[in-house]
């Protein structure tokens, strides 16, 4: 039984589902393989060469379409069971009225997958496997929602062998680790509060791994691939102080690497940052999201001041800390104004990356009903783009915000040049405006890679030189 394992890595991310399915699906004794989409040339006969009995897409909410294109493709071509997992089909479980979809899964994916690799094996029934909608015979199955996975260290370490599969990842000297799975907080325009009432009555819903297990895996990661940084990709990385405080310890003994961690600047205090900072703390990102605190507090639930964002903020930079600032463009009931007001707060607090995303109206996470009903939004959609500018719901002065996404790096990094700015977003020049965006990025990709050789920077698409950028520019010292 061959398994394929497929997913699309536009920012050089593996996805950490899929390397936790890879080594479940080994460990129960089936031969896996993985591939990028992103870095494989002639992917569509690559994959119909290798012949496999079962292909399971990984998708979140971007790769959706693009899946489903070439599932519909493949399957006019080969024979084999699929089966699409990750946030979007949990998000949209009619996807599996696609002719070509055999199954969905919902949630966690690994003892799902094992179950349903290793019925199709034995050539038993696969009717009523928990976690998954099929079809049998034309007829849609929708299995019950297992109970969450309790002792996370029963689950073998993540796959590491796709790290060292292609030359890309090799240059991504950063290695990715969850410790934890979910999130103790409910923001609408995120999956945790989707996800908490899905798995109601099925187990705890946040849980961490032990100490020892994440120091496990990170000294293998260590040894194999000889890491510059670590990245830990938990939703709250600092939620459990005591958990923190066991950790540290023996980080800096067997790992002592420097890392960047995602919080919330309600969740960080001096005492932590101390004490992370011990252990080799670089980066922190945290989420600003909007820069109007009346957005912040009633529409996405976050109960946090501008002054405490002024402050944990001064108090990172304090400790030299780089701060990554997560923020959304074109949200419901934002205008022009108040997307200055983010853009205003990010200049205060002297965020090192601000990071700006268009509010992405995903289906049926709170924001995006929400949007609906105060008809910002028709209906909900499944057509996304990861780096689209385009502001994705109705609301007043949408194109200002469309141009302010591109000159919000500039404005944030040099804010004399914001009243400039509230003068251009009037004026609809959005090849200048892309052209100052790029510029910015190619500044960092030449200046912080240094002049690769013409050949290698033609041969990566200039997104990847760009991660790979950041990466160098923030460990630099
Ligand atoms: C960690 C994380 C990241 C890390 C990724 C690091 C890495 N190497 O994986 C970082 C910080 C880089 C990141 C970036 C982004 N992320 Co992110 N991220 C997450 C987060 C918090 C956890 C994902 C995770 O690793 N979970 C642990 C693993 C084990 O679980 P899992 O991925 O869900 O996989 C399980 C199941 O889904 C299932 N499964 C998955 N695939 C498959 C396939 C098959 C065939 C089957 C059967 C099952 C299956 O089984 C797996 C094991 O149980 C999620 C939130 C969440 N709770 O899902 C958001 C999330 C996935 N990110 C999201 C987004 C939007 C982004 C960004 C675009 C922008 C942003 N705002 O940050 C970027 C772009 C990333 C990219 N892929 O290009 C969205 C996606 C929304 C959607 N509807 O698709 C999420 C859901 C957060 C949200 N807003 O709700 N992210
Ligand atoms: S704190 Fe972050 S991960 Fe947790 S629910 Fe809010 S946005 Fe999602």
């Amino acid at each position: 039984m061959k398994i394929l394992l497929v997913f699309k890595s536009d920012f050089l991310i593996i996805p950490i589902g899929i390397r936790t399915l890879c080594s479940v699906l080994e460990q129960a004794g089936f031969n896996v393989i993985i591939i990028d989409l992103s870095l494989e040339r002639n992917y569509f006969n690559k994959i119909k060469n290798l012949t496999p009995d079962i292909i399971g897409f990984s998708a979140d909410s971007f790769a959706y379409k693009y899946f489903l294109e070439l599932n519909k493709k493949l399957k006019s071509e080969i024979n084999y069971f699929s089966i699409f997992g990750g946030p979007h089909p949990s998000l949209t479980t009619n996807i599996i009225d696609e002719e070509s979809i055999d199954a969905i899964c919902i949630g966690e994916g690994e003892y799902a997958f094992v179950e349903l690799a290793t019925k199709l094996r034995d050539k038993q029934s696969i009717d009523s496997i928990k976690n998954l909608w099929l079809k049998q015979n034309g007829i849609i199955i929708k299995n019950d929602i297992r109970n969450l996975i309790e002792n996370l260290d029963s689950l073998p370490h993540p796959d590491i062998k796709i790290l060292k599969k292609y030359k890309a990842y090799k240059k991504f000297t950063t290695y990715d680790i969850t410790t934890s799975r979910g999130c103790p907080y409910n923001c609408p325009y995120c999956i945790n509060h989707f996800y908490r009432h899905l798995f109601a009555g099925k187990g705890k819903y946040v849980r961490r791994r032990s100490v020892n297990n994440v120091i496990e895996e990170l000294k293998i990661a260590k040894k194999e691939l000889k890491p510059k940084t670590i990245f830990f990709v938990d939703e709250l990385f600092t939620f459990d102080k005591n958990w923190l405080e066991n950790f540290a310890p023996k980080y800096i003994e067997h790992i002592n690497l420097p890392f960047e961690v995602l919080t919330r600047i309600d969740d960080i205090d001096e005492p932590t940052i101390n004490l992370l900072y011990k252990m080799g703390f670089k980066v922190a990102r945290v989420g600003i999201e909007s820069g109007n605190e009346k957005i912040r507090f009633d529409l996405l639930r976050r109960k946090i001041t501008d002054k405490q964002i002024i402050e944990t903020t001064t108090l990172l930079h304090k400790h030299k800390l780089k701060i990554f600032g997560y923020n959304m463009l074109g949200l419901p009931e934002e205008d022009i104004n108040k997307a200055f007001e983010t853009l205003k707060l990010n200049a205060k607090c002297k965020i090192t990356y601000p990071m700006t995303f268009m509010f992405h109206p995903f289906p049926n996470i709170d924001l995006t009903q929400y949007s609906i009903k105060e008809s910002f939004l028709e209906t909900s959609t499944d057509n996304f783009s990861k780096l689209s500018n385009k502001c994705e719901i109705n609301i007043k002065d949408k194109k200002q915000i469309e141009r302010l996404y591109y000159l919000f790096y500039l404005g944030v990094k040099l804010p004399f040049t914001i009243p400039l700015i509230k003068r251009l977003v009037k004026i609809p020049i959005n090849s200048l405006y892309f052209l100052i965006f790029h510029t910015m990025r190619a500044f960092i990709v030449l200046f912080i890679i240094k002049s690769p050789p013409i050949i290698t920077l033609l041969n990566y698409y200039p997104r990847k030189w760009y991660s790979v950028g950041l990466n160098k520019l923030i460990y630099k010292n």
